[in-house]
């Protein structure tokens, strides 16, 4: 059983249409939705700027692992190509954080595993990330490179230029409509 923090993104195509096929397909586990990001490219690959977002969702028949599949399908639905490592994409839906429920409260999941490595192990180097997660979660904590921090610290460590460049919208992904 699993609660989970989704990143979704897109630099091609129609990049909205890319992120609302997500919310469509997900939309009976999504416990919430953040605003769309303008954002520029992450990773140093020179590409379009990308829209991104963060959702929670909870499956009690999900593992972290079915969450990965599904992105991967989504993915695919998307015609998505794989080219180059952090290159332009029609979507991307990464697995940022995992938590499974316990009688004493819910308990983020860790793996090293490489084929779904929990937390996202660039989750905190990411302003298209953290910005929005804090958004929906402005208390939530993040374990990475040894340290469980808040979130808004995190954000506070990366560079000034790269998190003004994430950029609400006014583009919506149809949640509740
Ligand atoms: N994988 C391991 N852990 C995870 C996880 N927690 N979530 C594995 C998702 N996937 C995970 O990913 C490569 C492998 O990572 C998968 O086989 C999966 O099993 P991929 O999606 O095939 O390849 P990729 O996306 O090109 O590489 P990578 O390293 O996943 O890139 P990212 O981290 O997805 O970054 N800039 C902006 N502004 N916005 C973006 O959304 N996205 C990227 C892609 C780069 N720059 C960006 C953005
Ligand atoms: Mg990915």
């Amino acid at each position: 059983m699993s609660r989970v923090v989704l990143s979704i993104g897109s630099n091609l195509g129609d990049r909205l249409a890319h992120l609302r096929s997500v919310v469509e397909a997900l939309r009976p586990r999504l416990l919430a939705v953040s605003s769309v990001y303008s954002t520029p490219p992450w990773g140093g690959v020179p590409q379009q700027d990308y829209l991104n977002a963060v959702l929670v969702a909870e499956d009690p028949d999900l593992e972290p692992s079915d969450w990965l599949r599904l992105g991967q399908q989504l993915e695919q639905a998307a015609e998505r190509v794989r080219e180059v490592r952090w290159g332009a994409r029609t979507l991307d839906v990464d697995v940022v954080w995992a938590g499974q429920r316990r009688r004493d409260g819910e308990m983020a999941v860790r793996s090293s595993d490489p084929t779904l490595t929990l937390p996202h192990p660039q989750a905190h180097n990411r302003a298209f990330v953290l910005v929005p997660w804090l958004e929906l979660e402005p208390e939530a904590e993040l374990e990475a490179a040894g340290a469980r921090r808040p979130l808004r610290d995190w954000l506070a460590a990366l560079d000034t230029g790269e998190v003004a460049g994430v950029r609400r919208t006014e583009l919506t992904l149809g949640w509740l409509s």
